[in-house]
């Protein structure tokens, strides 16, 4: 079959909304787009777990320590299922996490970012988890099969992981005078960071034309960035706190929320490694990776010991 024809029947697939499955011819580029997004959000998850991870020794209650250590070992499993569907399009998992620990990857901005009180967990959850789940309903639909399985369960546990933050603010919202302060200073430290989370602005978004072309993506950010604003505006009346934005207000014409402008040059200087973190995140992993070369060692010897067993009683 010529290239022409190729691309022809992909292209048909994914006008018809048939997804691309791992032995399917794909365009390069489409294979690439694919590694770059999927083993970005897999790093996401795994850094992701620093923040929280930071506090499950310091949670307030064994209720709360319980449901942390439960979602941050979710996180785990998200970044283990993605990796696995980077895999299926050829790129080695060894390969990815070499170029997390290097520094070369990139994962979201929004991890880079301290946790510095028991708000922040809350807060994380609330916004956090609140922004990544709407961009990842979305991704349930992408093109990529296996990308999109992974996507359906980890929806699943997004949304209690958002439900779990939400509540912890609201518990603090009507607690004393020092914990709905605290509450609030978590919800100004985090609201401007969750909103970058949706990358930036459409017209500065080098890859959103071609990956809404090939149903990777199927909202801009900019759009996402807007349905989280008009979500979380909303229900931030129910904990009777303020988002830090003069500038935020239902606009009848538009039938959204306006908000004033995202800080750009901190996004960029966040995702160029010069955030508040990124130095502490990247040797926090790779400290970790080090440290578990033993249990990697043991897994791969006992895999050639049972292999030889079965070979020799064959
Ligand atoms: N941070 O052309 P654009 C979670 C980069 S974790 C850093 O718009 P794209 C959770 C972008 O990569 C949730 N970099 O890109 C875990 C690109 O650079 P390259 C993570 C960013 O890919 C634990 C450049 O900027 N979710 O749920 O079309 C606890 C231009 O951007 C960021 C995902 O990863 C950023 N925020 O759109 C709690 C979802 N934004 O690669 C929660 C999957 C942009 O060309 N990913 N960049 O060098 C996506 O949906 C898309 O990749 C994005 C960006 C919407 C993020």
């Amino acid at each position: 079959m010529s290239i022409q024809d190729l691309e022809k029947i992909f292209q048909e697939k994914i006008d018809n909304e048939i997804k691309i499955e791992p032995k399917d011819w794909m365009p390069e580029a489409y294979r690439k787009t694919n590694i770059r997004q999927i083993s970005q959000h897999a790093h996401s998850e795994v850094v992701g777990m620093l923040p929280e991870g930071n506090w499950i020794s310091r949670a307030p209650s064994l209720k709360r320590k319980a449901i942390l250590i439960a979602k941050v070992q979710d996180e785990g499993g998200h970044g283990l299922y993605l990796y696995s569907a980077a895999e299926t399009l050829g790129s080695s998992r060894d390969e990815m996490i070499a170029d997390l620990h290097s520094g070369k990857a990139k994962y979201s901005s929004i991890f880079n970012y301290p946790s510095l009180t028991w708000a922040d967990m809350g807060a994380i959850g609330w916004l956090v988890d609140g922004a990544a789940i709407l961009n990842q309903v979305m991704l349930c639909r992408t093109s990529y099969g296996p990308y999109a399985r992974a996507m359906v369960r980890i929806c699943k546990e997004e949304s209690f992981h958002q439900r779990q933050g939400f509540e912890a603010l609201l518990v603090l919202s009507k607690g004393t005078d020092a914990q709905k302060a605290m509450c609030q200073d978590a919800i100004n430290r985090w609201w401007w960071p969750s909103l970058m989370m949706f990358g930036p602005k459409d017209s500065e978004s080098t890859n959103s034309d071609q990956s809404m072309k090939w149903k990777i993506k199927r909202k801009t950010n900019d759009e996402l960035r807007q349905q989280f604003v008009d979500m979380i505006a909303e229900q931030i009346k129910v904990l009777g706190m303020k988002l830090p934005d003069d500038k935020l207000q239902w606009n009848e014409e538009r039938k959204h929320y306006d908000f004033g402008e995202i800080n750009w040059d901190e996004f960029w200087n966040v995702v160029k490694g010069n955030g508040p973190c990124n130095k502490q995140r990247l040797a926090a992993r790779n400290k970790a990776h080090d440290e578990g070369a033993w249990v990697r060692e043991a897994a791969i010897a006992y895999a050639e010991k049972s292999k030889h067993k079965k070979q020799a009683a064959a």
